[in-house]
């Protein structure tokens, strides 16, 4: 339906990551609905493309004058947001992880001549993993009240800021979204001739960004496990620090022939197309950005029962206790059951494309917009 054109910023994480992935393809897409957008970052976010002359890009510069121990990046963010605001007529900043982003957006509007609304979209290591830290907690709790809104990524995420600190309300959810453009629109054959890969093997995929909460150990283990009941390859897509204590354990587990490492591939939905099952065996994770995006590709996910896993992959995968590899393993095994997958495939882009639409996400968030614009 008709809805206004706003003009808002939007200040987020640049590095190949969820958080950063979402707040630009969210930029792109209001941008492409008529929304003006600018988008502030130290360089152009990994997806970024020119989708329209309503989008707009500007480069953050960070003095690092070498007095410094470290370059005050949350300042310069502040003070290049008060400049973007006033010079453009901006409504709304729109921050993608309370610390540093909202705290910049908080700033900003303490130096701001124009008054603006504060938008805060958490994407959970900003309020789950730092608000242990004491001195971070006091920081986040004043940056959530003073938003004019704030959205969590998942159910599970917002009762988590609910418990963790002092709130009015929790947070509402508007869910992460499956982008339509980056859809690998062949089949697992297809999928498979384009990489390379035998079109008759079976594939377990992981994608992230190898940090120790991936729990990359669990991964290499669970996947030891379903190759000793059947003959199968694994795919790891991603850089991270855990990659190469992963290429050790595969060799104590002498499966290191059997998995190949990608690396970082933009075009990451092609993997998921020709995996057979996708594997997030994380610590913590709000969402898991990977679970819809190997969905949509018609690829289930065994998850473990942590934060926003369990209602990401309901209804459409297996979820297992955290550390539990052998779980993981059976889980895996069930859902490479012939019988079951043709069944699974079609399950999975349904719930993929009605549950986790790029439109209905826009639609929500102009929303949101709305009402932080209507009150005062
Ligand atoms: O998990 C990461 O390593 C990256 C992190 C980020 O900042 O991009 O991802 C977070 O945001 C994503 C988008 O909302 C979620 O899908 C991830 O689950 C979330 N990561 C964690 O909660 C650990």
């Amino acid at each position: 339906g008709p809805h206004q054109k706003r003009k808002i910023a939007f200040v987020c994480n640049p590095k190949m990551g969820g958080s950063g992935i979402i707040a630009t393809e969210l930029a792109m897409a209001l941008a492409e609905r008529g929304h003006h957008i600018w988008l502030l970052a130290e360089r152009h976010p990994y997806s970024w493309r020119q989708v329209s002359d309503t989008l707009h890009f500007l480069k953050l510069h960070v003095n690092d004058y070498p007095v410094f121990e470290s370059a005050p990046h949350t300042l310069a963010l502040a003070g290049a947001l008060a400049n973007l605001v006033e010079q453009n007529g901006i409504e709304i900043v729109h921050a993608h992880y309370a610390v540093p982003y909202a705290a910049a957006g908080l700033m900003a509007k303490f130096i701001c001549k124009k008054p603006f609304k504060l938008m805060t979209t958490l994407h959970g290591t900003d309020v789950v993993k730092l608000a242990d830290d004491p001195a971070m907690h006091r920081v986040i709790e004043t940056v959530l009240a003073e938003s004019e809104r704030v959205i969590s990524v998942s159910d599970d995420l917002a009762q988590q800021t609910f418990d963790r600190f002092d709130l009015k309300q929790t947070p509402a959810t508007i869910a992460n979204f499956v982008v339509p453009k980056k859809i690998f629109q062949g089949n697992r054959a297809d999928a498979r001739k384009e990489l390379g890969l035998d079109v008759d093997e079976t594939y377990l995929v992981h994608a992230s960004n190898f940090r120790e909460i991936k729990r990359i150990p669990d991964i290499v283990r669970c996947f030891a496990l379903v190759r000793k009941q059947m003959k199968c390859k694994m795919i790891f897509l991603g850089e991270g620090p855990e990659v190469e204590p992963s290429k050790a354990l595969a060799r104590s587990l002498g499966v290191f022939d059997d998995i190949t490492w990608v690396g970082q591939d933009p075009l990451i939905s092609r993997w998921f197309s020709a995996a057979n099952v996708n594997l997030q065996l994380s610590e913590y994770e709000s969402f898991g950005l990977t679970l819809i995006e190997s969905m949509i590709q018609g690829t289930p996910s065994v998850v473990t029962n942590i934060g926003g896993m369990p209602e990401v992959v309901k209804d459409v995968g297996k979820i297992v206790e955290v550390g539990d590899y052998e779980a993981a393993a059976n889980a895996a095994l069930e859902l490479l059951n012939d019988e079951e997958s043709e069944h699974i495939k079609k399950l999975c882009l349904e719930v993929a494309s009605s549950r986790y639409s790029s439109e209905a996400v826009c639609i929500a968030y102009e929303k949101v917009y709305d009402q932080a614009l209507c009150t005062k």
